[in-house]
């Protein structure tokens, strides 16, 4: 098991959170993967606020696909899990984000008691729980604010059943080992008798996953390149965000869209005290999103330890979302 970073108690959020001590780790993590061959920046650092507000406008493309056919299936899926679950159930979702995909299940599922909310971005997650909240006012709502690659400890529970809940194909953020640990950490945060709701995206035609990574309004260009922002903002760097060009494809021979920011000239910036030079034309590999069939991503889960219990196909198979159960 992953031993989880140390945090300490937010006290004065009004809610159950975590907070990491420093954040060395991401000063860290950005100085060693600006080191490497192939510079890289971990995908999980684009969540601040203003990134995670570049993120829910990406969702309201036309282009970016994955958000409204996921939420078209959710009701279906709600409805079938509504017998599957009668009673006194809790709900954790992994990097909750504005916890709209939620809804459909809150909506069509009574025996859902608790909610627990885990998300790496505290502001975003305090504002998304008082809305819902209000909306849902018998539901109890325990938010957590934690990085979700790591075993969780949740809060006191009321009840037994837990249904994790990862939605949005975050899964596909990973490389197929991480993607692995997270779906064993999540049976260890989850525990016995658990289950899994989580949405994939399926591997399909480039031709979508290209508008989808690249949409006519610079939306996806603004959320790559806020990374840069917010290392500036965070760890003191000089990024020019604009000598860096957001670049996105499909590499078929590894199953992923990858997004990059692209260096359009030579130039060294200063992060945290160390000089990152750049040639014209190298890339900060920014983001990988894994793409599944549903054959493959069957085999990933029960070589974590889960049994695939049902599967949904979206439309024309743009999306899947599986339940899982914790095979103990
Ligand atoms: C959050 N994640 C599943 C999104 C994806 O599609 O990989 C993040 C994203 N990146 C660019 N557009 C959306």
């Amino acid at each position: 098991m992953t031993t989880a970073r140390s945090f300490y108690p937010a006290t004065d959020l009004n809610i159950t959170a975590y907070i990491p001590v420093v954040d060395r780790n991401f000063a860290d993590d950005v100085i060693s993967g600006l080191a490497l061959p192939q510079k890289q920046l971990h995908a999980k650092y684009f969540y601040d606020q203003q990134g995670s507000d570049f993120f829910d406008q990406i969702c309201q493309l036309e282009e970016y696909y994955p958000y409204q056919t996921e939420l078209n299936l959710l009701p279906i899926v709600a409805s079938d899990l509504a017998n599957t679950f009668p009673t006194d159930c809790t709900i954790v979702e992994f990097g909750a984000g504005s916890l709209i995909k939620i809804k459909p299940l809150l909506s069509a599922m009574p025996g859902i008691r608790q909610f627990i909310p885990i998300d790496i971005s505290g502001i975003h997650l305090e504002l998304a729980c008082q809305q819902l909240q209000s909306d849902y006012p018998e539901l109890i709502v325990k938010p957590v604010v934690g990085d979700f690659c790591f075993p969780v400890e949740l809060p006191a529970l009321h009840n037994q059943q837990k249904i994790g809940f990862f939605p949005g194909s975050t899964i596909g953020n990973f490389c197929p080992a991480q993607a692995a640990s997270f779906l064993e950490n999540a049976r260890c945060t989850l525990g016995p008798d658990s289950h899994l709701l989580i949405g994939v995206d399926t591997k399909k035609s480039p031709y979508y996953l290209h508008r989808a990574y690249n949409d006519a309004n610079g939306i996806t260009a603004k959320f790559n390149r806020n990374i840069l922002n917010r290392i500036n903002r965070e760890l003191g760097a000089n990024f020019e965000p604009d000598y860096f060009e957001h670049y996105a494809f499909y590499n078929a021979g590894q199953g992923r869209v990858e997004m990059h920011l692209v260096s359009t000239a030579e130039q060294v910036v200063d992060v945290f005290g160390t000089a990152v030079s750049f040639a014209a034309g190298e890339s900060i590999h920014t983001e990988n999103s894994y793409k599944y069939t549903p054959d493959e991503f069957c085999q990933l889960a029960e070589s974590a330890g889960w049994q695939v219990e049902q599967t949904w196909l979206a439309e024309k198979d743009l999306f899947a979302t599986y339940l899982l159960r914790n095979g103990n």
